[in-house]
């Protein structure tokens, strides 16, 4: 569908589209369809843009990948259908391999997103050839090589069950979630309350940045770090944002 670039609805439009053609092509499930009009909607009250709190968890985020021994960014169906690109970009400068994992299994569906991923020439781990004890649905089946041995695991849009798995097996869990609220956002160890179409580019450029920070100083960015306070604030942005909108009327 062609959309004019004056629609004052233009990119979220245009993310849309994305969305669906990543549909039609059966990398996203339709119930992908539906997370991401939740997303849309906190989206919208959070203002449409990187707010200071979502700055900070991404920069934590960053320095956590770099600090880790074994990090690991997950992906799943619309993570590949909106920023495949992108999350490979963010791959390729961390040198940390991506791993599909999804939530509405199917073999075909994870070979399909495989392939999207390696269209830019990363490194992925789909072999599915280890289990997370104590989860019962499918995204308990994990490569070897990633989530299964990881000590940072970066899960964009996330359906809630396994985060309290992954950290009750040691491993340190980075979130993007545009809903503060759920309980991923309230499990994670930094959530990253922002779209992850303006997440992973943000992401990328403090990574590009952070490379050259020496251990001590990326330790101090996440020991400053308090997630409880960066969903405290989300909160407040919206409330702060709905006042103002009222007061506008
Ligand atoms: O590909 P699969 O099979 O792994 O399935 C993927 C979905 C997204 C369908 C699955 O993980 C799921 O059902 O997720 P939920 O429980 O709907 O949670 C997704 C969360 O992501 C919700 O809290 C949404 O608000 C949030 N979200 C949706 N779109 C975005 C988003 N957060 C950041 N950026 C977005 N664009």
């Amino acid at each position: 569908m062609h959309i004019p670039r004056s629609h004052p609805r233009y990119h979220s439009l245009m993310t849309r589209e994305k969305l669906a053609d990543a549909f039609r092509r059966g990398l996203v499930v339709p119930e992908g369809l539906i997370a991401h009009g939740r997303g849309e909607c906190f989206d919208y009250i959070i203002g449409e843009k990187s707010r200071d709190f979502a700055l900070e968890a991404e920069k934590t985020a960053v320095a956590m990948m770099i600090l880790a021994e074994r990090p690991v960014i997950s992906v799943n169906g619309n993570s590949a259908g909106l920023v495949a690109e992108e999350i490979c970009a963010l791959s390729k400068v961390l040198s940390i391999p991506l791993e599909v994992n999804i939530f509405h299994w199917s073999d075909e569906r994870i070979r399909k997103i495989t392939e999207e991923l390696e269209r830019y020439d990363v490194t992925v781990y789909s072999k599915g050839d280890a289990v997370i004890e104590g989860l019962e649905s499918a995204r308990r089946i994990v490569d070897s090589r990633g989530i299964f041995r990881a000590d940072v695991v970066l899960v964009p849009l996330e359906d809630g069950d396994r985060c309290e798995i992954l950290k009750r097996k040691g491993k340190k869990i980075i979130a993007i979630d545009l809903n503060p609220l759920s309980r991923t956002s309230r499990m994670a160890d930094v959530t990253i309350v922002d779209n992850i179409t303006r997440a992973i580019p943000n992401m990328i450029e403090f990574a590009r940045d952070m490379k050259e920070m020496s251990r001590e100083e990326l330790e101090k960015i996440v020991m400053n770090y308090d997630n409880r306070e960066t969903l405290r604030k989300a909160l407040k942005a919206i409330i702060e944002y709905l006042e103002e909108k009222s007061g506008d009327l």
